[in-house]
């Protein structure tokens, strides 16, 4: 497949030399980023900002896929920008935008609605969660998503995508879509997407339902550590969260089957970085109070600056705005052309004079 660079010449977002995997990566302003986003994506992109071409986007036409309350979306999407920033994404080496202010997105995603088959959509297991039982009242968006997010990664040719363990059969249909297009209009135009879902707590649980996943839409604001959560609050969510009354194991097969206590015990290892077994073996055969303690002083070490920070870019709101909007211009630059070809490729004519658009 032609690139795992970003090959498409003169489009380097930030003088990285092109010959750095270009990483692209979304999460949702539906809300404080969780813990689970943090483990499960957050703190890999941080990392992956060295040795790669990183483009970070907050996905706000994703998040309209559910209703949002427009006034607090464009809240969320500040406090999201602010967590990331806290949290270490480096918006003038690498990119931070919100996904609306790049028209591609849409325009990619129109085509992918027209390449991805009803059948591939069928089978994605995050509509049926999210649609529920009333599937008739899910808005279509919530169903075509996977086009969208697929389209947001191959709009820029990029090649690796750091997600949680959820976002793994997205990243497979992408992957169908872009061999979909490439084989319908015999060309080798989009490359393969390598998800990058690594450790422990690819995938954190809630702390009230060890089966369902942590989300920052749930209804419950205890079934989740939000990343902005002042000590005492975490503490208490974590003094609540649920457990069974067996103590736990001394090694990691005895978490079979407790999904409670497997969730606690692999955010402890993903937070000190450290494997599950270390964790039993210190803990193992005791029950929860000790654990806990320890569980929610380590929370509140590694969230207590992350919050601060959060707090102090927040205070100057008219800044945040304008950093996004560079981020967004600089974005373009490299998705405009990308889908500029798309367009031709699929036999659509030449855009307006003097728009960025199609090459005649
Ligand atoms: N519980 C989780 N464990 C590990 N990783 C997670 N991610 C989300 N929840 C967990 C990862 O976070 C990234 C951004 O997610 P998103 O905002 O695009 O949407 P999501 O996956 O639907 O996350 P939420 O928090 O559950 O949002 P809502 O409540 O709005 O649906 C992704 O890489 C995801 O894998």
């Amino acid at each position: 497949m032609s690139s795992d660079t970003g090959s498409t010449p003169g489009t380097s977002p930030s003088g990285n030399p092109a010959s750095r995997p270009r990483i692209f990566s979304g999460i949702q302003p539906s809300g404080v980023p969780t813990l689970g986003n943090y483990l499960g994506a957050l703190r890999n992109w941080v990392r992956l900002q060295e040795g790669h071409e990183c483009i970070f986007s907050i996905v706000d036409l994703h998040a309209i896929t559910v209703w949002q309350e427009p006034e607090r979306l464009r809240t969320q999407t500040l406090e999201m920008a602010a967590s990331l920033l806290a949290c270490g994404i480096d918006a003038e080496r690498h990119i931070l935008f919100h996904q609306s202010a790049v028209r591609a997105h849409a325009q990619l995603a129109w085509i992918f609605n027209c390449v991805a088959r009803i059948g591939w959509l069928n089978r994605m297991t995050q509509f049926k969660d999210k649609a529920g039982k009333d599937r008739e009242a899910a808005s279509a968006g919530l169903y075509v998503y996977p086009n969208l997010m697929a389209a947001d990664i191959l709009a820029y040719h990029a090649t690796r995508v750091p997600v949680g363990d959820d976002q793994r059969q997205h990243l497979e249909l992408a992957n169908d879509i872009a061999q979909k297009f490439n084989h319908d209009y015999g060309v080798d135009f989009f490359p393969l997407i390598e998800p990058i879902i690594e450790g422990p707590a690819a995938r954190v649980m809630s702390l009230r339902d060890g089966t369902k996943k942590m989300s920052k839409s749930d209804p419950s604001d205890q079934s989740r550590i939000n990343l902005t959560d002042p000590p005492d609050v975490i503490a208490l969510k974590i003094r609540r969260a649920k457990t069974d009354p067996e103590p736990l194991p001394s090694e990691p097969g005895g978490l079979e089957g407790r999904p409670e206590a497997r969730n606690l015990v692999g955010i402890y290892a993903a937070l000190a970085e450290i494997p599950v077994a270390a964790v039993l073996a210190q803990y193992g055969g005791q029950g929860f109070a000790a654990f806990k303690e320890a569980l929610a002083e380590l929370l509140i070490t590694h969230l207590g600056p992350i919050a601060a920070e959060t707090r102090r870019i927040l205070a100057d709101p008219a800044a945040l705005i304008a950093l996004l909007q560079r981020g967004a211009e600089r974005a373009a630059a490299i998705a405009d052309p990308i889908v500029a070809e798309a367009e031709r490729i699929v036999g659509f004519l030449p855009g307006r004079a003097g728009l960025p658009g199609r090459p005649g």
